[in-house]
């Protein structure tokens, strides 16, 4: 069966964080998003472009994703047929703008989904009903307000504590954490990119205490330098910014950069391409776990969908909606016993809520086909 597209809907919204967000690279204090619609012969999809308002987490920012829909992604889309297979042929002679193919891709599929009645899950191969938690923590202004905020996530229930380190927020919060709350708390730390090799000894200053993993430690493109420090270091070394694709998780793994996948299904260009990383390091013994960008629960829905492929072995960054909004834009996303449930309804199983999604429009643009 053929489905036709009429359009697309390119719909920014502004929602305000409940807490500021700080890394390496920035804070955010609003996330900026980037929603796509998209209008079929089947039915609507929704999806979420993982883009920032800045390009600092990596190339692509939100204003760019909407520009490269509008301009090159949209236009290409076959108008009088297409499955998913075909999009992704569509798409790929035009060069990364990951983010935004994700987006599109993901949007297709929801409406897809949607109409043959399958949920996301169902489709990328789920193996339980519900994931477990972690949550990212932010880097602070000191170090008794991080361990006011990690002990209220841990009596919210989360499973896992990821923190925030850059030259200077490393060894003392990692060590203050450990001491005030033992050494069973799942504990590991993310550097998005803030050092460099010359910096491996004071990183092996983290061997002492058990982390999970330190994630993007050095540069984006740093895959050989990953594979040297992965030498110097006890502390399983995980990749983010640096995976964009399958063909870069198997050059990580055999270069012995990495041993575990953060998995963004935005950063490598779709859950397809998720899935084919997820299935690659599962084959090495690779551990992974589903990253985040922020989302709204419109991408959390998706992203908690993937999280439940088998390989996924690690809590992910799949917090609930109120560790970042006040108000999300589909029924929140809430944790029993540190985990979320995997929507079980057709596509992403979740809605947006028209009040809601009207209130926090800043703009819309359609884009018909
Ligand atoms: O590096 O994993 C990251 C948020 C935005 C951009 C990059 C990252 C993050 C997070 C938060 O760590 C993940 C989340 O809770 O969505
Ligand atoms: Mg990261």
């Amino acid at each position: 069966m053929k489905t036709k597209i009429s359009g697309v809907e390119l719909r920014r919204i502004a929602m305000p964080l409940v807490t500021p967000f700080r890394t390496s690279f920035g804070v955010e204090t609003s996330r900026d998003v980037l929603l796509v619609r998209v209008v079929t012969s089947d039915g609507e999809g929704w999806a979420e472009c993982g883009a920032m308002s800045e390009p600092r987490y990596c190339s692509e920012y939100a204003d760019g994703a909407q520009a490269v829909l509008r301009e090159f992604l949209v236009p290409a889309l076959p108008k009088d047929g297409l499955d998913v297979q075909a999009v992704q042929r569509t798409l790929k002679p035009f060069t990364g703008h990951r983010l935004a193919k994700s987006a599109l891709e993901t949007a297709l599929l929801d409406a897809r989904l949607r109409s043959a009645d399958e949920s996301f899950g169902s489709y990328l191969g789920a193996a339980r009903d519900r994931v477990p938690c972690g949550v990212s923590v932010g880097i602070m202004d000191s170090v008794p307000e991080l361990l006011d905020a990690v002990e209220e996530y841990i009596a919210e229930g989360y499973l896992r504590i990821k923190l925030k380190i850059e030259p200077g927020w490393d060894i003392e919060p990692v060590r203050a954490v450990r001491e005030r709350f033992g050494g069973d708390l799942l504990l590991q730390v993310d550097a998005n990119a803030a050092y460099t090799l010359a910096d491996a000894r004071r990183l092996a200053g983290l061997d002492d205490f058990g982390l999970l993993l330190v994630e993007q430690p050095l540069a984006n493109d740093d895959m050989v330098q990953h594979a040297e420090l992965a030498r110097r270091l006890r502390t399983p070394i995980c990749l983010d910014e640096s995976i964009e694709s399958a063909a870069d998780a198997a050059a990580a793994i055999s270069l012995g950069a990495c041993s575990v996948i953060n998995i963004k299904p935005g950063r490598v260009g779709g859950y397809l391409e998720a899935r084919r990383i997820h299935d690659l390091a599962r084959a090495h013994g690779v551990a992974v776990w589903c990253g985040g960008m922020l989302e709204t629960g419109i991408g959390r829905a998706a992203n908690v969908a993937l999280a439940a492929l088998p390989g996924f072995t690690l809590p992910g960054d799949t917090s609930g909606s109120s560790r970042y909004f006040a108000t999300d834009i589909t029924e929140p996303f809430v944790l029993t016993e540190g985990h979320l449930e995997v929507p079980e309804g057709p596509g992403t199983g979740v809605d947006p809520l028209p009040d809601v999604l009207d209130e926090v429009t800043v703009s819309s643009e359609w884009i018909a086909l």
